[in-house]
């Protein structure tokens, strides 16, 4: 398998998910800087123009709940009720928690004046203040699970990790505080952020 991925996005998510899993894969760094996910070599992979893109024997899959199922299903507990909880997580993360951060740069998606995206951006520290207070509430802790770590945990680090640039301050949230150290204590993690991929 061979993820797509860029620093700093949510496909950080994915990155440590295949490495927790243990999952044999290869990683290939699209550059924002040089917006390389809008050139016509990635939109060939991923006509969305976004990442993560994952090329698998089967073919290609994009979306973050889609990719974390397929590379690591052991990290989806047994349980139903359990991983119903997961999927309750990781459907806000991707409906509302990461639709709230992306209004911070990217509101040319939902309107052209650019009246209108300084009004979007200028919403982005209450509207993520509003998802960390609904995550806080919704993990048992230290991970999303009782039943300990799952897919839920990757995608929630990723999107943690923008709150401080959203204008969220962690330390109000010490549920959030105490997840975030404990997934920056893993060996995964701390080697994916040492090499400077998340
Ligand atoms: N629904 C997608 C969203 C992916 C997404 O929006 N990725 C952002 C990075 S966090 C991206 O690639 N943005 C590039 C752009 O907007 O040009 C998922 O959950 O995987």
């Amino acid at each position: 398998m061979k993820l797509h991925y860029a620093p700093g996005t949510i496909a950080a998510a994915s990155v440590i998910a295949l490495q927790e899993a243990g999952t044999p894969h290869t990683l290939v760094k699209v550059d924002f800087a040089q917006a390389e996910q809008t050139k016509p070599q990635y939109l060939a992979l991923n006509p969305k123009g976004r990442v993560p893109a994952l090329e698998t024997e089967c073919g290609i899959l994009t979306e973050t709940i889609a990719i974390l199922e397929y590379v690591a299903p052991s990290l989806v507990p047994a349980d139903p009720w359990q991983a119903a909880k997961m999927r309750e997580v990781m459907t806000y993360l991707a409906t509302t928690a990461h639709v709230n951060h992306a209004h911070k740069m990217r509101g040319h998606r939902w309107a052209n004046d650019a009246g209108s995206h300084s009004d979007m951006t200028a919403k982005v520290p209450e509207t993520m203040a509003a998802s960390a207070q609904w995550l806080e509430s919704a993990i048992a802790g230290p991970y999303t699970l009782d039943a300990g770590f799952s897919l839920a945990d990757p995608y929630l680090f990723a999107v943690c990790k923008w709150l401080p640039g959203d204008g969220v301050d962690l330390s109000g949230f010490p549920k959030l505080s105490a997840f975030m150290a404990a997934m920056s204590a893993r060996p995964a993690v701390q080697a994916l952020q040492e090499k400077g991929i998340l």
